[in-house]
């Protein structure tokens, strides 16, 4: 059995990955539908061996049969079509943030809180990129050794801004002025993604702190973060300072982080060997390295953890809360 299957920003860098997920996974499709913009109506996308119009998104896109919309094309598409497609009983997986605090609205990342995707109301929030990448090791060591405080220092490339930011990264390089960042991001770092808040952090940075909380259940853990942006084309670097409750072995650690599926592990320092964004770019799993204690700490640990942004951090996981639903029989 297929099903019918919309995607909502089908021309943008992760609309056009939730195709190529959607066709190595060979997610049952019967019906494909794709909308983008007025601009890019008309055009026509392949997909297993079908040629496909892009329809204009319009508030008549939904009156049809379909089951799952996945939406990728901004906060403002996605408050004003979520809602009409999802009163069509059609279930949204939405890329953006403008319902991942809803209470009503679950944040999925399926290694970590299954769960919770039962309990949708047609609206389901795909996390922040650089959250779904922490989350998963961060699930593993929460279970057995409870985690006290998190500290994140992570280090995006540009395609966490899409297209724009890939182009002022290139641009960048020849020398040209960026159209997209406040600064050159060309031999630079940008210590700042979206916007400042009143008390001093990026938006970026309270989406971190507020989705982890969220999504491990554990609205009061102190969390802190700093996003920087760095010139890598693919793939969110992020350097984890965990403590946590109880006493560990560095080992059971590891070997817990290796038999967890989607994670990686990536950590023979001697050799050189720990993950990169360029050895991570268009892969599905976490990849976590450099796992070391901290002796700072009574009970702390240091991890590296990369991912590729565009797949486990958007589209791939999309797909998998799809898939999650379908094996749950909630769909
Ligand atoms: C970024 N996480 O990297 C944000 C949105 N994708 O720009």
């Amino acid at each position: 059995m297929g099903y019918k299957v919309g995607i909502v920003g089908a021309t943008g860098l992760v609309g056009t990955t939730f195709l190529k997920v959607l066709e190595e996974r060979d997610f049952p499709i019967d019906e494909l539908y794709l909308f983008a913009s007025a601009r890019s109506a008309g055009k026509q996308v392949e997909f297993r061996g079908k040629t496909y119009t892009i329809e204009e998104l319009t508030e008549r896109s939904f009156d049809r049969e379909m089951d799952y919309a996945l939406f990728s094309a901004g906060g403002d598409i996605s408050k004003k079509y979520s809602p009409i497609a999802s009163r069509n009983n059609v279930v949204v997986i939405d890329n953006s943030s403008a319902f991942r605090m809803d209470e009503d609205v679950p944040l999925i990342v399926p290694e970590v809180n299954p769960d919770a995707a039962m309990k949708h109301k047609n609206i389901i929030a795909n996390p922040n990129c650089s959250t779904i990448q922490a989350v998963v090791p961060l699930k593993v060591l929460d279970d057995r050794w409870s985690i006290k405080r998190v500290v994140y220092s992570t280090y995006q490339a540009v395609s966490g801004s899409g297209l724009a930011g890939i182009r002022d990264l290139e641009d960048g390089i020849r020398g040209e002025e960026p159209k997209n960042y406040p600064h050159p991001i060309a031999y630079n770092c940008l210590p700042h993604i979206d916007v400042f808040m009143e008390n001093g952090n990026t938006k970026e940075e309270e989406k971190m702190i507020g989705e982890t909380r969220k999504i491990l259940e554990k609205p009061n853990l102190p969390v802190s973060a700093t996003c920087v942006r760095v010139p890598v084309k693919h793939g969110h670097s992020i350097s984890v300072n965990v403590e946590l409750e109880k006493e560990f072995e560095i080992e059971e650690v590891r070997r817990a982080l290796s038999e967890t599926p989607g994670i990686i592990l990536m950590d023979d320092p001697s050799n050189n060997i720990y993950p990169m964004p360029i050895s991570v770019e268009g892969k599905d799993e976490v990849f976590v390295g450099r796992v070391r204690r901290d002796e700072s700490l009574v009970s702390g640990l240091n991890l590296w953890i990369v991912a590729d942004n565009i797949r486990k951090g958007a589209a791939t996981n999309t797909v998998q809360i799809a898939e999650l639903l379908i094996r749950e029989g909630k769909n």
